[in-house]
């Protein structure tokens, strides 16, 4: 009898292994990775020199300030983890210069077998790592790191989280939410009032045919309103003709 695997094996070289140890132990992936769904395993680029110091970095060809990640320990590494360099799995690169990282992208990624990632430091990686290794460029967001470790921690929550068996049902409701496209809507527990400020009656109406369409027309106001770009694509989707049901205007505080 055969056991099934982890649907995903992740593999992340960086210099810094010990960076995702809490990450990686905590919370949704701890439970993940102990059930076996995913496997996420750090290993330390320096383990893959082979001169005494174990020489990762080096100087900039044609000057400039500060260093340079060598090719020489990532082709190793693939090498040694993969048996050729044509063997590895998807590998991405985290870079401000890559893909921003959406939704569909890591729901691209989550349906992968493996994923390998590779994290930079100091002024950058080795252009030929970008332009042989990585066959995925990407970036979590339009500012600088000091290096890929915290992209790589952003990418394998959100790639576990849509690993089968990893989320309760309860959970992956939010899932359909941002998959609309839509941002969500606002949500309330107990107290009813506090501190002067109310929970909209419609959520204690008990009507449920009311509370959806009220939590639909706040997804829709809400998204028009802080993201126009999600708006605008959802629109497209939607409505093509532009047979547009206008939301009511907003008339709240804000
Ligand atoms: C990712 N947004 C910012 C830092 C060098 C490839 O070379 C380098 C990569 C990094 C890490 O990535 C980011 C980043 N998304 O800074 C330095």
């Amino acid at each position: 009898m055969t056991r099934a695997g982890p649907a995903v094996v992740i593999d992340i070289l960086t210099i810094f292994p010990g960076y995702f140890d809490g990450p990686l132990s905590s919370s949704l992936l701890g439970r993940a990775r102990e059930a076996g769904l995913v496997a996420v395993r750090a290993h330390d680029l320096r383990d893959f020199t082979d001169d005494r110091h174990r020489t990762v970095d080096d100087l900039p060809f044609g000057g400039g300030a500060g260093m340079v990640l060598s090719p020489v320990p990532f082709f190793a590494a693939v090498e040694r983890l993969y048996g050729s360099v044509e063997g590895r799995p998807r590998t991405v690169l985290f870079t401000p210069r890559g893909r921003l990282l959406s939704q569909p992208l890591v729901a691209e990624l989550a349906a992968e077998p493996a994923l390998l990632l590779l994290c930079g430091r100091y002024e950058g990686i080795d252009e030929r790592v970008h332009a042989a290794l990585a066959t995925d460029e990407v970036s979590v967001g339009d500012y600088v790191l000091a290096g890929g470790e915290a992209a790589a921690c952003v990418l394998v929550e959100a790639v576990t989280r849509l690993v089968p068996g990893v989320m309760g049902n309860a959970e992956s409701g939010t899932e359909e939410s941002f998959s609309s496209g839509l941002l969500e809507y606002p949500h309330y527990t107990r107290p009813a009032e506090f501190r002067g400020m109310a929970v909209p009656e419609v959520l204690r109406s008990g009507h449920h045919g009311r509370v959806a369409a009220w939590r639909h027309e706040q997804s829709l106001l809400r998204t028009r309103e802080v993201r126009p770009d999600l708006y605008a694509a959802w629109q497209a989707r939607e409505q093509p003709r532009g047979e547009s049901r206008e939301p009511a205007r907003e008339h709240g505080s804000r």
